[in-house]
């Protein structure tokens, strides 16, 4: 199939880009439009030229998928200097998405125009990148220093009327004529002729340079990209002839795509669509529909869980046992709606709509009705059992009953029901309506559609859902677990929590363990008896540091939760050690890596060859989209590879922790 074919309308040529499914840059895209542009050029009769796409979007970048490849085809960079020289203006006609390298190609077409719902923006950023086809040095020449930066260093696309607002395209077309329009729009720019981009100058303030820098310090701690293509827009700033700038942006670029951050970052691209995919199940495998959504239980997760289907726009009943429960957990629902819209996420309408949506009831029978009801009552298997022995009497035939339970056997909750291939788990994680990741725990005899069903759902509710088996903790809890006994043994043998937590925040994640600790609170399955004391925790629970929730737990924590060493803990520690006759020694960094990181990797190659998970990179989501696990390594089992199966393997057996096959088996060479 011909990927860029041309039309000749009178005296313009239209170049029309056809590459499914989002006409990315492939090397024969770029010859397509290579040869469209010199058939255009060397045709006297043509006066105008516009660049449009067949399918659901305009292009949506270079082609990922040949990074790393072997060069084939035209050089991107040459295709695009001969759009921008050219002597007869050019309109590239948008829609759907014009991003990275698409908007690039844009950019050097002489004018622009786009139906109200495209999007157009610069994500190569997310990619561990910065736009290397000149978009560094052209976008700031047409929307000015600031709106450049902002889109470069955040990577997120803007709408066609905010681009327009830009100046960035130069007029809006009709959703169902732009091919039309596109052609009548360039015969209007031919009295005008081309207009180079590379020509114009570049305007605005480069304070947003820093700015920027000041106000994601936080969210882009440990990433190499962002400040690239901050340096990118400074050298536009900096640099009238357009040419010194490129030169920046391409020594930034290739240094850029040479470092392991962007590999990780590109992997983790593919590995979020590949985690969507059942193995086994063809895409369009049937699903059930949904339609009515029940959730049990108006706590924090509850309420989470409710939030993202009503934000979706599915009516929700959600029901509860006493009604000060139920109207606190309305009552929360209501309160973070309202801060929502104070910041601009939803209009008061909106918020009302919402609030409308949702039925507080205090009857299970309400859920009589529900396509799916999501189950998220206290962590107690037996409650759980009651539960859903009364959903099954309750529910209609065909509605999908899930848990949200963060440990439990699913198949053991199923087998309380008549259905249980109509049970499933759907494992949230908190702040549920916050965090993107959604597990879902494919239990024996859960059904092919249920399981596709709860998939799709995931993603409608804007998740990232990955498919676990049943184990304790599934996934991510499962190998969170590993890293917590270790790290209480190195606090008894020398180390102090901060010690622990800084070498794990200097590796990129949000927290350590002692600080999630705290967080989630030293006292959750407490024996609550302070007399008798055989674990630090014990000790911690009986001195009454229950963590942030009463201010002091491993740490002091100041009324904003803002916590600091305390000189108490270390105490509890020391006594603690004390009365263990454990001997103190010097704790290395290295040493925390391996005994708290190469557990939690090697547990993940248990997951993997157990089938508890489809595949390893699904393991890299549930950690980048779970845990905060930093994106620029890739996840545990791809930073593994980085890190080194060998030096893994050994450590874990100078610790006397079993290795697990999948991850020895990485030694040996393939045969
Ligand atoms: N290259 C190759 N494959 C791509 C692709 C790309 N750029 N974009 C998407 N795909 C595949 C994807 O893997 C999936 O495959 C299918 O298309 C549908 O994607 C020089 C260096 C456009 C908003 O970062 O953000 O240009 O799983 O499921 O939800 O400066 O795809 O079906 O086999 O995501 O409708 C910059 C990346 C590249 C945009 C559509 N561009 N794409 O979302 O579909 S770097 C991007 C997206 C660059 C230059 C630089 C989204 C989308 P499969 P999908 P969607």
């Amino acid at each position: 199939m011909q990927s860029v074919i041309t039309e000749r309308h009178d005296d313009v040529l239209v170049i029309i880009v056809n590459n499914p499914p989002v006409n990315a840059l492939s090397w024969h895209v770029r010859q397509g439009l290579s040869d469209g542009i010199d058939q255009a050029l060397g045709d006297d009769d043509i006066k105008a030229i516009v660049l449009r796409c067949d399918g659901s979007t305009f292009i949506a970048g270079a082609d990922i998928t040949e990074f790393g490849q072997p060069p084939q085809g035209p050089d991107f960079l040459a295709v695009l200097n001969t759009f921008e020289r050219a002597a007869k203006p050019i309109v590239a006609a948008i829609h759907g998405t014009a991003l990275g390298g698409g908007l690039e190609t844009a950019l050097v077409c002489h004018y622009r125009i786009a139906v109200p719902t495209a999007k157009l923006g610069l994500p190569e950023v997310k990619l561990g990148l910065l736009p290397g086809g000149g978009g560094t040095q052209r976008l700031p020449r047409v929307v000015g220093v600031e709106q450049a930066a902002i889109m470069v260093a955040l990577g997120e696309p803007i709408s066609a009327q905010k681009a327009l607002d830009f100046g960035l395209v130069d007029a809006l077309a009709n959703e169902v004529s732009l091919a039309a329009d596109a052609i009548l729009f360039a015969r209007a720019c031919i009295a005008k002729g081309p207009r180079p981009t590379r020509e114009r100058a570049v305007a605005g303030d480069i304070a947003i340079i820093e700015r920027l820098k000041t106000e994601n310090a936080r969210k882009w701690k440990g990433f190499e990209a962002p400040y690239a293509n901050l340096r990118c827009i400074a050298a536009a700033a900096a640099h009238p002839v357009i040419e010194d700038g490129l030169k920046v942006e391409s020594h930034e670029f290739r240094s850029l795509m040479a470092g392991s951050q962007a590999k990780a970052q590109q992997y983790m691209f593919f590995a979020e669509r590949q985690a969507a995919k059942i193995e086994g199940l063809a895409k369009d495998s049937p699903q059930r529909e949904i339609k009515k959504v029940g959730v049990i239980g108006a706590g924090t997760m509850g309420g989470g869980i409710s939030m993202n289907f009503l934000n979706a726009g599915f009516p929700v009943t959600i029901v509860e046992m006493v009604q000060e429960n139920l109207d606190r957990g309305v009552g929360v629902i209501r309160k973070n709606y309202e801060a929502s819209a104070v910041k601009g996420r939803f209009t008061s309408e909106k918020v009302e709509a919402m609030m409308g949506a949702l039925t507080p009831s205090l009857a299970l029978e309400d859920l009589a009705d529900c396509d799916l009801v999501i189950e998220a009552v206290y962590e107690s298997m037996d409650v759980k059992k009651d539960v859903f022995g009364k959903l099954d009497a309750i529910c209609k035939p065909g509605a999908i009953l899930a848990s949200n339970t963060s440990y439990l056997d699913i198949n053991e909750i199923a087998a309380s029901t008549s259905r249980p291939e109509d049970v499933v788990g759907m494992h949230f994680f908190s702040p549920a309506n916050v965090m993107k990741l959604l597990e879902v725990v494919r239990g024996e005899s859960t059904a092919d559609d249920v399981l596709a069903t709860a998939m799709a759902i995931g993603k409608k509710i804007g998740k990232v859902a990955v498919v676990a088996g049943v184990c304790h903790g599934f996934i991510g809890n499962r190998m969170l677990a590993t890293r917590q006994e270790p790290a209480m043994q190195l606090l008894l043998e020398g180390a102090t929590p901060a010690q622990i937590d800084d070498v794990h925040t200097d590796f990129g994640m949000p927290m350590g363990p002692f600080q999630m600790r705290d967080l989630a609170g030293m006292d959750i399955g407490w024996h609550r008896d302070p007399s008798k004391v055989e674990t630090i925790r014990d000790a911690f629970c009986a001195a009454g540091r229950f963590g942030q929730k009463n201010g002091k737990g491993f740490y002091d924590y100041d009324e904003k939760r803002v916590g600091t060493p305390s000189a108490e803990a270390l105490a509890i520690i020391e006594e603690f050690r004390a009365t263990s006759n454990l001997p103190k020694r010097e704790i290395s960094d290295q040493e925390i890596v391996e005994r708290t990181i190469y557990p939690m990797v090697n547990e993940g190659y248990k997951i993997l060859e157990e089938g508890k998970a489809q595949r390893a990179s699904d393991i890299d989501v549930v950690w980048i989209y779970g845990y905060g696990w930093p994106i620029y390594r890739g996840g545990p089992m791809f930073w593994s590879d980085i890190e080194g199966a060998g030096k893994i393997v050994e450590a874990l057996e100078r610790n006397g922790t079993p290795v697990a096959a999948a991850l020895r088996a990485k030694l040996s060479p393939p045969h």
